[in-house]
Order: structure tokens, then sequence, then C-alpha cells
């Protein structure tokens, strides 16, 4: 009787850790498959003599290109629009164009779809000479490489999936094993009975 205790406790040790190793697994899952800014021209903070025909953003992977998947947004400090025409991706680029001219600071709003599926959106600024009313040069821009955190996270990851399916199949076989042992070795005619 108390053999069959001992059993179910262990079991429920095997169980309580095999959720606890999905959890984990999932709760990490989300952050692997980011793509994010790593670059940009002008770059971030950047200060230059006029306002560039166009604005060209490269990313960590692969982004999507599907209609709506991309937006941005380049205002100058008035919050006029600055760009032309829609936003082109070409693998890890994004292209926009941009019309006009400026002076002061720009802003960038970005959104794109990550090659995991994520949108993913940040912004940055640099800087067009000729207003007074720009940072004396020295100060420090605020960087935007730190990834942003996604609003949707919900562990879709599929290469979360694919690995939490792997563990959570390999643990099942370990704990059925475990088991069929555990009553293959209580049913063998004991003689400590
Ligand atoms: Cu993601």
């Amino acid at each position: 009787m108390s053999q069959e205790v001992h059993t179910r406790l262990r079991v429920s040790a095997v169980l309580i850790g095999l959720f606890a190793v999905i959890g984990i697994v999932f709760a990490g899952a989300p952050a692997w498959a980011h793509d994010e800014l790593i670059g940009s021209d002008p770059a971030t903070g950047a200060r230059v003599d006029a306002l560039p025909a166009e604005i060209t953003m490269t990313f960590s992977g692969v982004l999507m290109d599907e209609p709506g998947a991309t937006d941005v947004v380049v205002t100058d400090a008035a919050g006029t629009d600055l760009t032309s025409g829609d936003p082109v991706i070409d693998g890890t680029r994004l292209t926009q164009q941009l019309s006009g001219s400026a002076a002061g600071e720009v802003t960038v709003i970005w959104r794109v779809v990550s090659s995991d599926g994520h949108p993913v959106s940040d912004q940055f600024t640099f800087s067009v000479a000729g207003d007074a009313a720009v940072a004396p040069t020295g100060s420090a821009p605020s960087p935007t490489a730190a990834a942003p955190a996604d609003p949707d996270m919900a562990g879709t990851d599929v290469t979360g999936w694919l690995w939490g399916g792997a563990l959570v199949a390999v643990l099942a076989a370990g704990v059925i094993v475990f088991v069929v042992v555990e009553r293959k070795t209580r049913s063998r005619p004991s003689s400590r009975d």
C-alpha cells in the first residue's frame, strides 16, 4: 500500500516537473525570432545637410511584404508629412521615398511585419541642418536599437511551438515508460509481501 502511494508521489513529481519545463519553454519562446532594426540611412540621431530623397532601413530578418503590413510615417518638427508613395520592401531592406524639404528634427515612425509573423514597430529621429531649434551637437540621441516590446506576444512563434512540442513528446514518453516500469515492478510476484 505504501508502495502505491510512493509511486503516485513520484509520478506527481514528474508531472509537475514536466509542466514547469513547458512553462519555461513557452515563456521564453517569443523573444527568439523577432526582427529588429539594425541600421538606417540617415542613422538614428544623424545630422544631415538636407532632407534626403529617401530613407532606407535594414532589419535583422527578411520582412513580410504583404499589403498593409508595412507603414512608415515621416514628419518634420511641425508634423508635416514628408513621405512620397508607399514604403518598398526588399528582403531585409525597407525604402521610403521622401519629398519636399525640411529643417530641424525629422521623426520616422515605422511598423513592419517580422519574418516570424509578428508586427514590430518603433521610431527614430534625425535632424536636418538649418533650424536653430535643433539640439546642440553632443546631446546624446535616444537609442532606438532596443527591441520594441511586441503588443501581441502570445507565444505563437513557430520555433517555440516546435521546440515545445518536441520537448512534450520526449517528456511524455519518459512518463509513460516510468509508469509502465512501475506497474511491472509492482505486479511481479514479490517475496517482500
Ligand atoms: Cu515574434
